[in-house]
């Protein structure tokens, strides 16, 4: 199935894409189209973040062991995090990690963060490799989209923020792209398969600023921060306001402002799932650090589910 393929791919460097073209303008306000345009052709090398970086080792581990496995990934992340701790990572990771490192369980330590545990987005902004892997099973993905969150974001916001964005992406992956896009459709089986009321009122306010024109309205009701709560449902919205191109979806994420390579990445990781890797610009993948290094990880990926 080439077209599964292409969504594979499509997901993880639709990720890195709009991680690194969102870096660049992280925590500024609201830019405009032309800006974006313009920052990512003065570039000559497109550089990733934490959000990629991590969501490399979620890859990378789940190749390794077909499946998931916590210890190994929490043991993943650590390994890339030692080899480039440069890569802007939120404060609560890198604590967790000198925690496992110290001897406390991977799925213990992050509980310790910030009276029992974080919802920042670092969850939820890695989530594109179990996405489209589980993309066929939503109770699999939910599990494992909670367990791989618990290694540094155990809070249940933050659980539930990457799940839904792990099945947003799971979602898009199963939708044809060559059938008309129905966002309420798509809206209805993420209201369907989230559990907290937080994120169910956040997709409900997603419906109805479809086609809003005012970006101060959206961030006003959607969020534009480094929570979960504040950023997952925005990169969902970025999506169905834009189904059919790449370009648009992520271009308008990063214009408004706040976590923008975070909001950029999942945004990115959602259209790329839904439109295959064709979908993202030429331009922008030629000067995509480590391109093929993300692209092999999502073959391999691919090539596992296909052996099922
Ligand atoms: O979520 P996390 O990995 O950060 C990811 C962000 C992305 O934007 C990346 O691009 C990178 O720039 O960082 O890091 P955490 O430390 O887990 O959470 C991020 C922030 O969320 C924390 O520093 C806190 O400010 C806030 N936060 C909380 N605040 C109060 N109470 C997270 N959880 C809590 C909480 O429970
Ligand atoms: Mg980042
Ligand atoms: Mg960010």
């Amino acid at each position: 199935m080439e077209a599964l393929r292409s969504k594979f791919l499509g997901s993880l460097l639709g990720t890195a894409v709009g991680d690194a073209l969102g870096a660049s303008l992280e925590g500024w306000h609201m830019v405009d189209y032309n800006e974006v345009q313009a920052l990512a052709e003065k570039r000559s090398l497109l550089i990733y973040t934490d959000d990629t970086h991590m969501a490399i080792g979620v890859a990378e581990s789940l190749i390794e062991n077909k499946g998931f496995n916590g210890e190994h990934m929490a043991n993943t992340f650590i390994g890339n995090y030692d080899l480039e701790p440069y890569r802007g990572y939120g404060p609560g990771p890198p604590r967790i990690f000198r925690m496992i490192k110290g001897g406390e369980a991977w799925d213990k330590a992050a509980e310790k963060l910030y009276g029992g545990g974080s919802y920042g987005n670092g969850s939820a902004m890695r989530i594109a490799p179990i996405g489209v892997f589980y993309y066929d099973n939503p109770d699999g993905l939910r599990e494992v989209a909670y367990e791989s969150s618990r290694i540094t974001h155990a809070h249940e916001l933050g659980k539930q923020g990457a799940a839904l964005q792990a099945y947003a992406v799971a979602l898009a992956t199963a939708s044809d792209p060559f059938s008309p896009f129905k966002s309420a459709d798509f809206l209805r089986g993420l209201g369907n398969f989230i559990q907290h009321e937080v994120y169910k009122e956040k997709l409900k306010s997603i419906e109805r600023l479809i086609g809003e024109e005012d970006k101060a309205r959206v961030v006003l009701e959607l969020g534009n921060g480094i929570e979960a709560f504040n950023s997952v449902p925005t990169a969902i919205y970025c999506f169905v306001s834009h189904p059919r191109s790449f370009e648009e979806a992520v271009v308008y994420a990063i214009s408004l402002g706040g976590d923008t390579d975070t909001i950029a990445a999942m945004t990115g990781a959602i259209s790329g799932a839904y439109l295959g890797i064709e979908s993202i610009p030429e331009r922008w993948k030629e000067k995509l650090e480590n391109r093929l290094y993300i692209e092999g990880l999502a073959e391999r990926l691919w090539r596992i589910k296909r052996q099922g």
